[in-house]
């Protein structure tokens, strides 16, 4: 009672400004966050032959409880959308394949090989995204792979995101939602390189080749994620961001920005206006680099705010796929998919919930004063109530009242594995 009671006396603060609180809640229920299955195993997968973590990036922690079987990660993952409002989609890797106990080239992967995901993403109404695994492999030991010097390596990783496409087309098909598949790769040097073009143009062509194969839009859209730096290629990283944003804009392809992948001032909510003049769509990972690209969980911040409000003042809803990126094995698994997410959520309602139209109208007039001072009030408006009844309204857990279902889970399930 007291929930809705707040409701409907935050609604109103917010209703003097002429906002639509219900048509917010309305437009925010609608909007799909891609939630990343790799922070429920630490980026395992479940190879048969599996190797290390490598690619240059890390995560550190053994809190209890990984997933270990597809299985365990499905649970985990129903759990934690269990906690999170709304209607979203998962993102997998191919190396969460499920191939029997068969060693399985991953080149050679197939549709099949994702029928158990695609059946628990019908039962669960859930959308599928889709990305290529170019790293923790043999053939990725050199840290170079799209932009490998041998012709025999270039190849087998060609086939293998061709092979990506084709899974993420079928999961097109099967969810009748398009799929995502993003291609990151980690190819770079740890010190100064001598030739810095020889290898973008590798990649360039090998980009070339992935994509002659041609997928209709209706199943699959393609993303390329660029990258500053990483363990090991410190130095020097091939596919950088202008890199990506000319073959994305060239070849009409989606330019998929991670939070994490810039200069440490150098922030993704400023490039959002800039990069949808250009094309229709963009695609987001978003992450909390601390330092460096940690991948820490994020947190209802001042730059994931400052995205949300890029992405709903700009109209741009339909425009920016929105998903996560992060993986913390030092705390709860699934409560790090909880707060990450329902952060993401917020961020929008957040957005939702301003005057934008006329703090537009008050810059335009120069009227930066009075811009600053609504902005800075906005901040202390009664945000709190309205998400908390969007939580109750959705039939999840309001409040920090879901840990205790985190700590259920935990003990019945989590550290029983
Ligand atoms: C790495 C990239 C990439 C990966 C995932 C696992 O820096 O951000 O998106 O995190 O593919
Ligand atoms: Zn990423």
């Amino acid at each position: 009672m007291i929930i809705k009671e707040q409701y409907e006396m935050a609604k109103e603060a917010y209703e003097r400004w002429g906002i639509d609180v219900e048509g917010a809640l309305d437009k925010l229920q609608k909007i799909p966050i891609s939630i990343h299955c790799w922070q429920g195993d630490d980026v395992s997968g479940f190879e048969v032959n599996k190797q290390e973590l490598s690619g240059g990036i890390d995560v550190t922690g053994n809190y209890p409880g990984k997933a270990k079987t597809p299985e365990q990660l499905r649970g985990d993952l129903e759990k934690a959308l269990s906690l999170i409002p709304g209607k979203h989609r998962v993102n997998l890797h191919m190396i969460y394949a499920e191939t029997n106990g068969e060693v399985v080239e991953r080149d050679q992967l197939e549709p099949k090989h994702f029928e158990n995901w695609v059946n628990w993403a019908k039962e669960n109404g859930l959308g599928l995204d889709f990305n290529p695994t170019l790293f923790s492999h043999p053939k990725a030991a050199d840290g170079l792979t799209l932009a490998h010097p041998d012709k025999e390596i270039r190849d087998y990783w060609i086939r293998h995101c061709i092979a990506s496409r084709k899974i993420a087309e079928y999961f097109g098909k099967e969810l009748g939602t398009p799929a995502l598949t993003n291609i990151w790769i980690p190819d770079g040097y740890k010190d100064i390189p001598s030739d810095r073009l020889t290898p973008r143009q590798r990649l360039k062509e090998s980009l070339d080749e992935i994509f002659a194969v041609e997928i209709d839009e209706k199943y699959n859209v393609d993303a390329v994620e660029s990258k500053l730096f990483g363990i090991g290629s410190e130095a020097y990283v091939v596919g950088s961001h202008e890199f990506y944003l000319g073959y994305a804009l060239k070849n009409n392809k989606l330019c998929l920005l991670d939070t994490g992948h810039y200069h440490p001032t150098e922030v993704v909510s400023n490039k959002i206006s800039a990069m949808l003049l250009y094309s229709d769509q963009l695609a987001l990972h978003v992450s909390r680099p601390v330092r460096w690209d940690s991948d820490h969980v994020v947190i209802f911040d001042d730059e994931l705010k400052e995205i949300g409000l890029e992405i709903v003042r700009n109209d741009a809803l339909d425009k920016v796929r929105i998903g996560l990126d992060f993986f913390d094995a030092s705390i709860n698994r699934v409560a790090a998919w909880t707060i990450g997410t329902r952060n993401m959520i917020k961020a929008l309602l957040y957005a939702l919930l301003h005057p934008n139209e006329h703090l537009k109208q008050l810059q335009e007039e120069g009227n930066f004063t009075e811009r600053l001072a609504l902005m800075e009030e906005f901040k202390t408006y009664p945000f709190g109530a309205i998400w908390d009844y969007y939580c109750e309204k959705m039939g999840v857990p309001e409040k920090e009242t879901w840990m205790e279902d985190i700590k259920q889970y935990e003990n019945n399930v989590l550290l029983k594995r």
